[in-house]
Order: C-alpha cells, then sequence, then structure tokens
C-alpha cells in the first residue's frame, strides 16, 4: 500500500480508553501505512515519549511516522516527516531545520494555502475537512468534493483527503482525485480499530 494511501491521525482521547499505543500497532498489523501523531495538547517530552513508543511498531510494519508540528520532535525520534499546521514555522525554517531527514506535509484548507505550500516545497498537502466532522465544526462549512477535486487538479504533489472520512467514502474522495486518506475517529473509535483499518485498506486496493 502507498504509504500516502491511509494515515492515521491519532488523538488519544477518541480510543474510548484503549491505549493509544496499543490501538495503533493493531491498526499497523492489519496494514495501516502510516501514522500522524497528533496530541495537540502535548509538551514536548511527553510527544517525545509517546512517538518513541510507535516508533518501533512502525518501523517493524515498514510504515511512516509523521509528527504533526513539531520538527523538533520529528527530528530527535527519528520520525519520516513533520506535518505543518497554520501554526508550524513555515516550510523553509522545516526545510532549514530538518535538511532532507523529513518529508514535509502542509495541512491546507484552501486552494491558495495549497498552491502556496506547494510552492515552497511540502512533499504533500492534507486538504479538509471535506465532510462534516465534530471537530472542525467551528470553522465553517465543509469543503466537499469539487473543492477537492480543484485543489487536486491545481497542484502536482499528492493531495491527501481529511475530515469525516469513512471506508465508504473513500470512493468518491479518490475519484476527485485525492491520492489518499486521512482518518481520526472512523478508527479510533471502531469497535475493532484493525476491522476499520482492514476496511479503508480494501477501499483503497
Ligand atoms: N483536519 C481537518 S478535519 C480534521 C483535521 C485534523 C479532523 C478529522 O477527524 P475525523 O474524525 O477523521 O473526521
Amino acid at each position: 500500500m502507498d504509504e500516502l494511501g491511509l494515515c492515521l491521525v491519532t488523538d488519544r482521547t477518541q480510543t474510548r480508553g484503549r491505549d493509544l499505543a496499543a490501538v495503533v500497532g493493531e491498526c499497523l498489523a492489519a496494514g495501516l501505512p502510516a501514522v500522524q501523531v497528533r496530541e495537540k495538547d502535548l509538551g514536548a517530552s511527553d510527544l517525545a515519549f509517546l512517538c518513541r513508543r510507535l516508533v518501533g511498531p512502525v518501523r517493524d510494519a515498514q510504515a511512516m511516522l509523521v509528527v504533526n508540528d513539531r520538527v523538533d520532535v520529528a527530528l530527535a525520534v527519528g520520525a519520516d516527516a513533520v506535518q505543518r499546521t497554520h501554526t508550524s514555522l513555515p516550510v523553509d525554517d522545516i526545510r532549514a531545520i530538518a535538511g532532507g531527514r523529513l518529508r514535509i506535509g502542509v495541512s491546507v484548507h484552501s486552494l491558495e494555502g495549497a498552491v502556496d505550500a506547494e510552492l515552497k516545497g511540502a512533499d504533500w498537502v492534507t486538504y479538509g475537512p471535506i465532510y462534516d466532522t465534530p471537530s472542525k465544526r467551528p470553522y465553517g462549512a465543509p469543503q466537499g468534493l469539487e473543492r477537492l477535486a480543484t485543489v487536486a487538479r491545481g497542484l502536482r504533489i499528492p493531495v491527501i483527503a481529511i475530515g469525516g472520512i469513512t471506508p465508504e467514502r473513500v470512493k468518491e474522495v479518490r475519484a476527485a482525485g485525492a491520492r489518499g486518506v486521512a482518518v481520526i475517529s472512523a478508527i479510533l473509535t471502531a469497535d475493532s480499530p484493525a476491522t476499520a483499518t482492514r476496511r479503508f485498506l480494501a477501499e483503497l486496493a
């Protein structure tokens, strides 16, 4: 599976009390190709501790480890990539710090943001929310499939769709031009995160 095909984005508050590292391990064993550690409330030390619990299983599965926002933590734990958000260091600074040691994903919410990220040297953009999703309601209406298609057409780098993605929606977001999908709740809150992962992978195949 293409490592950009399916990325589990973490939120340890959504695991229904299960240990996040155990849930991620189960998903990796099911074939998950990428994990983005996104725990906004953790400081650098706790974030690095969590990432280090995940590095071994991620490596064993030959998957990709992405750290949200923190280029320092990404480098310290030997991650593969950093995911830039609108409050992160600019792509130029990330590149200056990380050199060729990290790939850079950029979270964007508009065509302009996506084009700018590509120009600055992003390796991919994550665009969304495509569908309604509770955590993003305060920021307005979802982007929808048509805008996703416009962004995908306007870029050369891969576009990853995020926000309200379920296995049932994979085919239409791919048809709109997304290279892959990034998912929180449809995997983390599932009765069986491994089964949910397999359902995504089957739709992506
Ligand atoms: N960025 C855009 S939507 C979103 C993020 C982090 C939340 C995605 O969560 P879910 O549960 O997969 O809709």
